[in-house]
């Protein structure tokens, strides 16, 4: 027998004893590619120039009482349920006309706001009302009621920011309606504030083991009077400039369970040192303009765009004017699991070659991915 035929037969053989263990619904463990597989999340950006109109679009063609929450859905190309920005998170623009409310309901998933535009409008998350200007950054963590309203006299958007995906793939997603439009308002507006927002100073009668933090409104103004407060003297980390975490006051911790959210100033012309990390991030451009390069390609951003650099990825930042960058991130799940780790570039001086600029990917014929 030729070695040729050998080699046949011997392939035939395994061909079917794949085969074999296809039809009990199984798989060769050294067939299935397994832990090589690449990530599906691509590093993407989406212009607020282009969401801006069909948001006001939606907002006059679409009735709060069909659409429930007024959302555009910023969707990653390299994921197919076409609905997420990232692996595990979603990124998300809201809009609420003046006098409308999106009713009250709860999920399993945490949520977080970040004001883009317009003032008057308001979250109350559990009984306590916070009115929202832009900059802010609001949560709504998992299992609270939440209902929003717009009370002034101009459009608000927002971005929403929520953990959906993560929470589905775990099969723990719940939702709730609640019965009135409104859950009732059992707390002075904004007392979290008072009670929290110095940060450093803790109110004593109060629970420490807290799961999220119980601040529901970050001001911007005081965000940003921080951060230029530690930039008079020093510039930082020099993978991310003068960059805070928002924490739980009462912990230290990420402001929830599963998401940890951040605001880093760049300075005019800072140019930060390229690294990567686990965990994927979504930025938003709070105020500012720039480009980042992320896995080799540059992607130029303005004020109210907002980008996602998947995990293990490297990125660097480069801000064209004073820059107030917004992040969240999967992050605060992963050091307690033993899944964090993050590596400076070495090569190049610690800066990445650019190998070209980021081009929107191309749009599927008919929207099949539609779910
Ligand atoms: O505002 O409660 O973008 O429940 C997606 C799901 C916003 C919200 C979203 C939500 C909300
Ligand atoms: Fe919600």
């Amino acid at each position: 027998m030729s070695t040729i035929v050998a080699a046949r037969r011997e392939t035939d053989v395994l061909e079917e004893f794949y085969e074999e263990v296809r039809r009990i619904h199984g798989r060769a463990l050294w067939q299935t590619g397994g832990a090589s597989k690449k990530p599906a999340t691509l590093s993407y950006l989406w212009k607020y120039q282009d969401y801006r109109p069909l948001l006001l679009t939606a907002a006059e063609i679409v009735p709060i009482e069909l659409a429930e929450r007024r959302v555009l859905i910023m969707a990653n190309p390299g994921i197919l349920t076409a609905w997420q920005a990232s692996s595990t998170l979603l990124a998300n623009l809201q809009i609420i006309k003046p006098g409308e409310v999106a009713p009250s309901h709860r999920h399993a998933a945490s949520a977080l706001r970040l004001i883009v535009e317009g003032r008057g409008a308001y979250t109350a998350v559990d009984g306590e009302k916070s009115y929202m200007d832009p900059g802010d950054f609001v949560t709504t963590p998992n299992w609270t009621w939440h209902d929003h309203g717009n009370e002034g006299d101009e459009c608000v958007i927002w971005l929403d920011g929520l953990d959906i995906p993560l929470v589905q793939v775990l099969e723990t997603n719940f939702f709730e309606i609640h019965p009135d439009k409104k859950y009732p308002l059992t707390q002075p507006n904004d007392l979290s504030q008072r009670l929290y927002a110095s940060g450093s100073l803790r109110p004593t009668w109060v629970k420490r083991n807290v799961l999220h933090s119980p601040l529901l409104n970050y001001k911007f103004s005081a965000t940003y009077e921080a951060l230029k407060r530690m930039a008079e003297q020093t510039e930082g980390s020099p993978y991310d400039g003068v960059s805070v975490e928002y924490v739980n006051p009462l912990s230290g911790g990420p402001a929830m369970a599963t998401i940890a959210c951040f605001a880093s100033l760049l300075q005019v012309d800072q140019h930060t040192k390229a690294h990567r990390h686990t965990g994927g991030t979504v930025y938003h451009v709070i105020q500012g303009s720039g480009r980042s390069i992320i896995g080799g390609k540059i992607f130029e951003w303005d004020e109210k765009d907002t980008f996602v650099v998947p995990s293990w990825t490297f990125h660097e930042h480069h801000a064209t004017a004073e820059s107030v960058l917004f992040s969240y991130s999967d992050s605060a799940m992963l050091e307690p699991l033993g899944l964090y780790r993050e590596e400076a570039l070495e090569e190049n001086g610690g800066y990445q070659k650019a190998l070209g600029k980021f081009e929107p990917a191309a749009v599927p014929e008919r929207n099949v991915r539609t779910v």
